[in-house]
């Protein structure tokens, strides 16, 4: 099923002001040569590829970056021009994907593939693009019966704003805690390029939820605090027409608002500004963007009838809003949504708080408790003491994770409506509410089995073979993708690397 959350009236307001700021911390890049540590080839002849041979070549590990090798010919002048096919793939099963017959419903173009032809050799070749890559698959199409081409000298330059060896990783006697913290770290390092990259794949983009378990990443790892702020900036400098921040921006060929708006992302501003203060004490950054964070929650109130969130997709006279929450295609949004605005109204208040402005901190305090009363009424199931969202009174999950999150469950409760719910049918799927579970249980003072949560499921995907951490992993359906095909998934994904913080953040080596 195809997604639509483009709003086509949308229209840029740029701020140049802001755009300047975020402009001036544009980060240099650090450029790294690396050689494969392997290669693996299936040829018919010892001297030189001819048609059908392939070479597969494996970098160790899973990076952002460019490619290059040498190619030249041997046998007789060559009669026709070399014909190679390229794939890059960032996990060893991509290399045996069938990618021809793909019929996704975003773009192919976002497969790493390309089809070569070399007129003339010997030659270097430079690749353009950048990729995200462990393994390159090199096809030879053909050459022709008189010639074959020989490829030497094969090496990436691995591109990053940050340096994976300036982090200290934690020291544990268990071997798998120790990859997932690697793990983790080499995820964010790999999306943290002139900006907060979702995915060195795909989208190649900052979008404001990832960013968010980036920023939080990010202070307990490489400390980069520029380019949070550059983010903020970005995102406050590329707002539409009411002042709502889009999801997602373009960097290039100018800083680029997309008209793809979702109101749980928008209202992460407010989180994303507050937490940046918190580890920063850049009052001048919270002072000239805190307006903004604000208009987020004012525009989420158009959406708010008698307390309650309309649903997703409905026009209640403001328009149509959407949100994100997870993957999961079944899941009813409505109930995680009035949480995810209790969230947020809680950092605004905190805001408010720093800001010195009582007035304002009283108004969201008093909104907070009429929205919270609200969803009890309306979500709360008394007889099964859960909450409950949409007409099929769906027990998801993420609605629990979320109350639970925006404080609406009291303390005492929260471990034991987890622990009720953890076997919802309505399952998370990505990484992405993982981590919003695990912090839940955390929330519930649920130390170890947050825990064993990280372990088990960030340490599924590295006994699956990750080496970085992968946008969707639903241990049940390992081709889970809400793209209508796994090929366009990304295997190496910002919202994944939160391991390197709950561990550091809350030490939850010690607790297992
Ligand atoms: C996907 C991207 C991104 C995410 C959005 C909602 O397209 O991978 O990471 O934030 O969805």
């Amino acid at each position: 099923m195809a997604t639509d959350w483009a709003i086509n009236t949308a229209a840029m307001v740029k701020k140049p002001y802001f755009i300047e700021k975020a402009q001036a911390l544009l980060p240099r890049l650090y450029r790294v040569e690396e050689f494969p540590v392997s290669c693996e080839e299936k040829r018919k002849s010892k001297d030189g590829y001819g048609k059908g041979d392939v070479l597969i070549l494996d970098f160790g590990h899973n990076h952002a970056a460019y490619f290059r090798f040498f190619c030249r010919s041997v046998g007789s002048p060559m009669d026709a021009p070399a014909f190679l096919h390229i794939k890059f793939c960032e996990t060893e099963k991509e290399l045996w994907e069938d990618t021809a017959n793909y019929n996704g419903w975003i773009s192919k173009g976002w497969l790493q593939e390309e089809w070569l032809h070399i007129d003339e050799l010997p030659r270097l070749i430079e690749m353009e693009r950048r990729y995200a890559f462990r393994f390159v698959k090199i096809t030879v199409l053909d050459t022709s019966p008189k010639f074959r081409v020989v490829l030497e000298q094969a090496a990436r330059i691995k591109v990053s704003s940050v340096k994976e060896e300036d982090v200290e990783l934690i020291t544990s006697e268990d071997a798998l805690l120790q990859k997932i913290d690697e793990a983790s770290v080499r995820t964010l390092a790999n999306c943290m390029q002139t900006v907060f990259e979702d995915g060195p794949k795909r989208d190649r983009r900052l979008w404001l939820g990832d960013l968010r378990l980036q920023a939080l990443t990010n202070y307990e790892t490489f400390k980069n605090q520029n380019l949070v702020k550059r983010s903020l900036y970005l995102f406050a400098g590329l707002p539409n027409q009411k002042g709502m921040i889009p999801a997602c921006i373009f960097e290039r060929p100018e800083p680029l608002m997309d008209d793809t708006f979702l109101l749980d992302y928008a209202l992460f501003f407010a989180p994303v500004l507050e937490e940046y203060y918190e580890y920063t004490k850049d009052k001048e950054t919270l002072e000239e963007l805190a307006q903004c964070a604000f208009l987020q929650m004012d525009i989420a109130m158009e959406f708010v009838e008698n307390g309650i969130v309309c649903e997703e997709g409905k026009d209640v006279g403001a328009g149509v809003y959407h949100c994100f929450i997870d993957w999961n295609e079944v899941l009813d949004k409505q109930c995680a949504m009035q949480a995810v605005i209790l969230y947020a109204l809680r950092y605004c208040r905190k805001l408010c708080r720093l800001l010195g402005m009582p007035e304002k901190e009283e108004y969201y305090k008093n909104l907070y408790e009429e929205m919270k009363q609200a969803a009890y009424e309306k979500f709360w199931d008394t007889q099964r003491q859960v909450f409950v969202s949409g007409k099929e009174e769906q027990i998801s999950i993420a609605s629990q994770v979320w109350m639970i999150l925006a404080q609406a469950v009291p303390k005492e409760e929260a471990a034991a409506l987890l622990e009720r719910t953890k076997d919802s049918p309505v399952v998370m799927v990505t990484p992405y509410m993982h981590h919003f579970y695990v912090t839940a249980l955390l929330e519930s003072d649920e130390k170890a089995k947050a825990a064993v949560h990280v372990k088990a499921y960030w340490g599924g995907m590295i006994q699956a073979g990750a080496d970085t951490f992968w946008e969707l992993y639903n241990p049940a359906n390992e081709k889970e993708s809400p793209y209508g095909s796994h090929c366009v998934n990304s295997y190496c994904h910002a919202w994944s690397c939160t391991p390197a913080y709950l561990l550091r953040k809350y030490g939850l080596d010690k607790h297992l």
